[in-house]
């Protein structure tokens, strides 16, 4: 929903009042946002239905046959991946895992909606973002097993490494964004975060700073319902998206289950973060049908009919129940797709299995680009106490 505050006219950092005040690109026309429904946008139904939205439908107006399937590919894909690796941690092959289940519409919808030159900052939930980036799954699952502090390069698909510091990578996209800007640029930058983190001192000020110096930023919020057992109603008070007016800029709550809504949705923001018009807060109103970790037993402060009726609303039913009904597939498509995802559950398995210890001595690399003293007073110190179990290892 786009904010009157929003709406208004406003004075921005180093410009003037009704321009964006940036240089991007030259553009510095402000466009007015679409009115839209001030609770929910929904362009499928729990049913499959599509519906209209008189500010939304342009955004995947055109949208094929082949690109409806691709979304529905995405989405069973990042969700087999998911339940590999959760039954992985189970197996005792990663120490972790954060499922996304229940939450690959919001993910897939909004990463097929960033552009290559764009920037992502993930939470430690995206992988369905990071599927969209083009990051090989089985590279997310390093850091799960232990065995790196990453395991991809940010540069090479403009993702972020994984931030568990809860709200913290809001700051850094923020920054990020205003750096593009500066640049001329006119790419955008997109913060993924939970309504958990929409606690965070950290988001609050991301969003202040985001607002006054107009920064190109999409701040995408997954509305899980829950962060551990924290329900949302202990969060706020107003439903999230409406934070943004008291910031200045437009919020929109979106349908986390759908898809196509999070795609025309996301596509939206982005556009205005790349036009000059600033940054938009998207709460995609989702749920996290799974635990919060493998850590956790979400049966311990939740009732399972909740989930039962979050499943009524899931979103890769929704999209298949779509497509057959406008006749997009046959029998073929499902089947192929089945053995991709056998496939990829084949390869994410012995990709993990094989990972290799990482050297002892790796936790020292990378601290600072040029080393520093503490640095290697650590690593000797390290080394003396690896050299002191020499006689233990040579006894064996
Ligand atoms: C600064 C900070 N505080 C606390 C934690 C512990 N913690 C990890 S996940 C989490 C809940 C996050 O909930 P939410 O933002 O809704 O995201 P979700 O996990 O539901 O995707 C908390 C409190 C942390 N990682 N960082």
């Amino acid at each position: 929903m786009e904010s009157t505050a929003a709406r208004k006219p406003r004075r921005s950092a180093g410009g003037k009042a009704g321009t964006t005040g940036t240089k991007r690109a030259g553009r510095t026309t402000a466009k007015k946002a679409p009115d839209t429904d001030p609770e929910l946008v929904q362009l499928l139904t729990p049913e499959g239905e599509r519906v209209q939205h008189a500010d939304y439908d342009k955004y995947v107006a055109g949208i094929t046959p082949e690109e409806l399937r691709g979304l529905y590919r995405d989405m069973v894909l990042t969700r087999r991946f998911d339940a590999e690796a959760t039954a992985l941690q189970r197996q005792g092959e990663l120490g972790l895992w954060a499922s996304l289940l229940g939450q690959e519409a919001a993910q897939i919808g909004s990463g097929r909606a960033t552009r290559e030159d764009d920037y992502v900052f993930p939470t430690y939930r995206e992988h369905g973002v990071a599927w969209c980036r083009g990051v090989d799954p089985t590279n997310l699952l390093g850091m799960f097993r232990g065995v790196n502090h990453g395991g991809w390069d940010p540069n090479s698909n403009n993702f972020h490494l994984y931030t568990i510091v809860i709200g913290s990578q809001t700051l850094h996209a923020t920054g990020y964004a205003m750096g593009v800007a500066k640049d001329g640029a006119d790419s955008a930058v997109i913060a993924y975060f939970g309504d958990g983190a929409s606690s965070q001192g950290d988001v609050a000020e991301s969003f202040t700073f985001a607002a006054v110096y107009n920064a190109p930023v999409v701040f995408f919020c997954q509305n899980n319902q829950w962060a551990i057992s924290e329900p949302t109603e202990k969060q706020t008070r107003v439903p999230l998206y409406q934070r943004a007016q008291g910031f200045g800029f437009p919020g929109v709550r979106v349908d986390g289950n759908d898809v196509l809504a999070c795609l025309a949705v996301t596509k939206w923001a982005l556009e205005r973060a790349r036009n000059g018009e600033g940054p938009t807060l998207v709460e995609a109103f989702t749920y996290r049908m799974g635990a919060h970790t493998t850590s956790d037993d979400p049966s311990r402060y939740r009732h399972d009919d909740e989930r039962a009726a979050w499943e009524a609303k899931d979103p890769i039913l929704r999209l298949r129940r779509h497509l057959e009904s406008a006749n997009h597939t046959d029998e073929g498509f499902f089947a192929e797709l089945e053995a991709e995802s056998e496939a990829l559950g084949k390869r994410v398995r012995e990709v993990v299995r094989a990972m290799p210890d990482p050297d002892r001595f790796a936790i020292f690399e990378n601290v600072y680009a040029d080393g520093h003293a503490l640095v290697d007073e650590e690593r000797a110190q390290f080394a003396a106490y690896q050299a002191s179990f020499a006689d233990a290892e040579g006894g064996k």
